[in-house]
């Protein structure tokens, strides 16, 4: 058997993976969902045949997405995900005891039921009681909400169809109103070597909202070129700036990417994707 998935990019390039079998394969109102047993990597979970995760090496997303502006925020208690359906993020976000409530605001139910039935490695939070989860069109819960977060973490895919409201000014806007008057959000905000222009866009976006707005990398084999960036937006505290390091050494025993000299590098940026900001 030689079966091999490739997602092809837009810059004709592509990443190929070797596969056992397909394990679910299934269509939701919203999108195509696919779960594959790899040789090398575990299981992998597809939307509109583009790779979310690899159960390999979905710590690398997950943990920075996570533990970034978690610990960036002195005190953190709430948390609102917007997107996040694989439930890799959640289950990042309840390591931290001092949380008391976290909200998951998922488009599409189908992806927690495939996850948490074919990838329960990372599906493994979604039971648990400080979890809430919804299953709303993200760009509108935020809108009609009244609550209001420490930390919003958006963790959607790319910002074509259902998900482009995700990276407008008008939607950072109601992020800025939804979160305290020293809350964080963070976002997936794909690659500078392949979408600089998708990023200058969405970097504008935020600073026309935030006064602190940064980058910051993690390494990734799973997506386009590797190097994934994320975006940090804060009302008032600068990264690294309340970091505290020995919170952070008593839960690197669990984790396999990020630590303290992770979160003290993954801010520096080399020449060219400084530019996007
Ligand atoms: N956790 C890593 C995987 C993802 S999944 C992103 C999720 O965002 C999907 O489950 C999708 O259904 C959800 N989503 C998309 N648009 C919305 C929306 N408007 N409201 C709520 N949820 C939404 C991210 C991978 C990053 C991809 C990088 N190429």
């Amino acid at each position: 058997m030689n079966l091999w998935f490739t997602e092809y990019y837009e810059n004709d390039t592509a990443l190929s993976i070797k596969i056992k079998k397909t394990l679910y394969s299934g269509k939701s109102k919203y999108q195509k969902i696919d779960v594959l047993e790899s040789e090398q990597l575990g299981k992998i979970l597809l939307l509109d045949d583009l790779i979310m995760l690899t159960e390999a090496h979905e710590f690398a997303y997950h943990e920075m997405i996570a533990h970034v502006p978690l610990f960036s925020h002195p005190e953190p208690k709430s948390v609102l995900i917007i997107g996040g359906g694989d439930g890799g993020t959640a289950r990042e976000v309840l390591r931290h005891e001092n949380i008391e409530k976290c909200v998951m605001c998922e488009i599409d139910d189908m992806v927690v039921k495939v996850t948490k039935e074919y990838i329960p490695s990372v599906g493994s939070q979604f039971d648990n009681p400080k979890l809430e989860l919804l299953f709303k069109d993200g760009v509108k819960f935020i809108e009609e909400n009244t609550n209001k977060f420490d930390i919003i973490i958006i963790d959607s895919t790319d910002p074509v169809g259902f998900a482009e409201g995700l990276f407008k000014q008008k939607f950072y806007q109601s992020v800025y109103d939804c979160l305290k008057e020293d809350g964080i959000m963070v976002a997936q905000a794909e690659n500078p070597y392949y979408y600089a222009d998708i990023q200058k866009d969405m970097f504008n976006n935020l600073k026309a909202v935030f006064p602190i707005v940064s980058m910051y990398l993690s390494f990734i084999p799973f997506y386009p070129s590797g190097m994934w960036a994320f975006a940090f937006a804060s009302k008032k505290y600068k990264p690294l700036e309340k970091v505290k390091y020995d919170d952070i050494k008593k839960m690197e025993n669990e984790l396999k990417y990020f630590n303290s000299d992770i979160i003290k590098s993954c801010f520096s940026l080399p020449n060219f994707a400084k530019k996007v900001l």
